[in-house]
């Protein structure tokens, strides 16, 4: 049981390591002297682990798994530098079970091992994404007249993405069509060439002036959606779908930034994410119908 002051020592060095603090609690005194109170900190993954046998350290029986070792023991140093007491931490040591570990003390006593394992990507999701380099890549750009005063913001923006990620200017095509409507006729056609990695599709629909605006709506998000899925080249959805022309000049560059950037980058991301998994599938022997759908992205 830490005194109240090893208490507060103990809250301060558990904030300093970056431990997002939770909900703290205080229940006050029923009897005289038996006031308490607790002060969660938040890992992003939590588990409580049981062990029998040999144990990890003999220093402790509280072990804290972390993926930033290095980082923790220059912030655990710190703070114990701070509180004069910087001889009660140790310094990185491998174990026998793979992992490297050191101790600290933070208040006389209380002792916390902190380890990681050696191998960084044990216990890791690994994640398949794409990168936002655009080099080498072909595009194809929609982009509807109709609202002008937005699409051409949105042109701007899209461009602005593929040329400072790496594009060159001759391999972007745009292609112009009157409104959203004509957009998905536009996309397949464009993708059905077979000249473009990705296409990118940019329109602005405005509630209080388009009639059936739903059904419109509705129909190009569809349009866009199934020529991406029937010729297996990424599309990417820059349509504004608004009340107001000042909710969409918001999202083409002022204070939402700009969706026609966005869709851009979205399209980039997802050429890129195609070829590594086009990538790991052929060294992993997957299947060829498994990849049939990507096969028009081959250059
Ligand atoms: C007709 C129409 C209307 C009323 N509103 C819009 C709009 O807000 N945004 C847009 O991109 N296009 C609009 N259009 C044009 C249709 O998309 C289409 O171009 C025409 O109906 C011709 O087929």
């Amino acid at each position: 049981m830490p005194s109240p002051a090893d208490f507060e020592q103990l809250v301060s060095f558990f904030s300093a390591l970056g431990f997002q603090p939770g909900r703290g609690w205080d229940r006050p005194a029923e009897r005289p002297g038996v006031a308490s109170r607790g002060r969660p900190f938040l890992a992003p993954i939590g588990n409580l682990e049981l062990i029998d046998g040999e144990p990890p350290t003999l220093k402790t029986q509280l072990l804290v798994e972390t993926t930033e070792l290095d980082a923790v023991h220059q912030a655990a140093a710190q703070w114990l530098e701070r509180h004069e007491a910087e001889r009660r931490i140790g310094s990185i040591e491998d174990t026998y079970w793979k992992s490297r570990m050191f101790t600290a003390e933070p208040v006389p006593g209380f002792v916390v091992a902190f380890w990681e394992w050696q191998d960084p990507l044990r216990g890791r999701a690994i994640a398949l994404e794409g990168d936002l380099s655009a080099e080498g890549m072909k595009f194809a750009v929609v982009v509807a007249r109709w609202n002008a005063v937005i699409t051409d913001r949105l042109l701007q923006g899209a461009l602005d993405a593929l040329l400072r990620s790496g594009a060159r200017r001759d391999d972007i095509r745009i292609a112009r069509v009157p409104g959203s409507w004509e957009i998905p006729g536009a996309a397949r056609e464009l993708a059905a060439t077979r000249s473009f990695d990705a296409v990118i599709a940019l329109g602005c629909l405005l509630r209080g002036e388009t009639a059936h605006y739903e059904a419109i709506y509705n129909e190009v998000a569809r349009g866009i959606g199934q020529s991406q899925q029937e010729s297996g080249v990424p599309h990417s959805f820059g349509v504004l779908t608004c009340d107001t022309l000042e909710q969409a000049l918001d999202r083409a560059g002022l204070k939402s930034g700009n969706k026609g950037f966005e869709a851009a980058a979205a399209a980039i991301e997802m050429v890129s994410l195609y070829r590594k998994v086009r990538q790991t599938s052929g060294s992993a022997g997957e299947p060829e119908a498994h990849s049939a759908g990507l096969a028009g992205l081959r250059s």
